[in-house]
């Protein structure tokens, strides 16, 4: 005669205990669960049951089943979980003092964040588009409800090239050409380089990356604009982010947000990389405007979107603790070699 059902049970919590790897937990799975293993063994027992205890017997054989399947299941996940702390915890130990071990090259801290957002978009629906860096002033600026001689064109002084042509400023200089590329509905991210004549400081680059989203579809709101922003960022950071949404102007977006992270190099007491505010500017956003939408042969009748520009460079600094926008265009390969993947 085998063990009974309590035998079992305490042989296996006694065993779980001990176990501490991904095989491990899978032994366990084939030893009580597998096509041989001891509780599928004792549903093939049946026949030796007497027949008015087959009903009970069967349950409770059952509900041991269940319990095995959720306490390997739970201990897999808490593994998990501690792992990925480990990560977070590796990733987060960025020091440009730390001597350079680099003997190959390695992907820039940008590139792994753009490659894992887009990921996270691609998920969810979203093709990857790419623009040009040398746009027109229709593009960066008109097909955006900004004319000429609007004041919102301070805030994003740029390169002109003598043609008339400019350094894009922003990645929504590409809306205009996918809406029309592709009409409605649509789902697209498209991350780009983009250039500014402005001083630099610890959070601001003459050259830096931003990705732009829109969704166009038939009633949207901004729901969903919030919906997609924080699955985006919890993905991103694999936990919980605290953000803030408070009002912003973009003469493309009505109405128009400014979505703020608290800022994780100083957890939010304030230091330098977020201008001591302990917030971060990180994606602007709103519900796409009209005339943005008509200038991309959208029937407004029909349908609306929203669009955020993602800071993607200051959203690398977050995720690395990267205390300096500018180490990232340093060139300095010590800057880089804490990323080899
Ligand atoms: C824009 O560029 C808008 N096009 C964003 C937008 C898109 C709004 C769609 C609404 C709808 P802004 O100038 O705030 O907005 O820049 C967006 C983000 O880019 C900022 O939050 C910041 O993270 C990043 N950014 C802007 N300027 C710099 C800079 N000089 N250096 C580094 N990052 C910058």
């Amino acid at each position: 005669m085998g063990m009974t059902m309590q035998e079992l049970r305490e042989q296996f919590y006694e065993k779980l205990q001990q176990a501490n790897a991904a095989e491990a937990f899978e032994e366990l799975r084939v030893r009580y669960l597998g096509k041989k293993g001891e509780i599928t063994g004792l549903l093939k027992n049946m026949g030796a049951i007497e027949p008015s205890m087959r009903k009970e017997y069967g349950a409770k054989v059952n509900a041991l089943k269940e319990e095995v399947e959720n306490s390997i299941k739970k201990r897999i996940e808490e593994a998990h979980a501690r792992e990925l702390e480990l990560k977070i915890a590796a990733t987060e130990r960025y020091d440009l003092t730390l001597p350079s071990t680099l003997e190959t090259g390695s992907y820039h801290p940008i590139t792994l964040v753009q490659r894992e957002v887009e990921q996270i978009f691609a998920s969810m629906g979203f093709t990857i588009e790419d623009y040009d860096e040398i746009v027109d002033d229709y593009h960066c600026f008109e097909a955006l409800n900004i004319p000429k001689h609007h004041p919102a064109r301070d805030m994003q002084d740029t390169y002109y090239l003598d043609n008339g042509q400019l350094l894009k400023t922003h990645t929504s200089a590409a809306q205009n050409a996918i809406m029309r590329k592709y009409g409605a509905p649509l789902r697209a991210i498209f991350p780009g380089r983009c250039f500014r004549n402005e001083s630099t400081d610890a959070c601001h680059e003459n050259t830096f990356f931003q990705m732009e989203g829109i969704m166009i579809d038939e009633n949207i709101s901004i729901s969903n604009l919030i919906y997609f922003m924080k699955t985006m960022l919890s993905e991103v950071f694999q936990r919980d982010i605290k953000v803030r949404l408070r009002p912003g102007f973009f003469p493309f977006v009505e109405p128009g947000f400014e979505l703020d992270i608290s800022c994780l190099i100083c957890g939010g007491e304030g230091c330098p990389s977020c201008k001591n505010s302990g917030w971060l500017e990180l994606c602007p956003c709103g519900m796409i405007h009209p005339n943005v939408l008509k200038a991309g042969g959208i029937d407004t009748e029909k349908y609306t979107g929203f669009a955020f520009g993602l800071g993607l460079t200051r959203l690398a600094m977050m995720k690395y603790g990267i205390k300096d926008i500018r180490d990232l265009n340093s060139g300095n390969l010590k800057s880089l070699d804490q990323f080899v993947k």
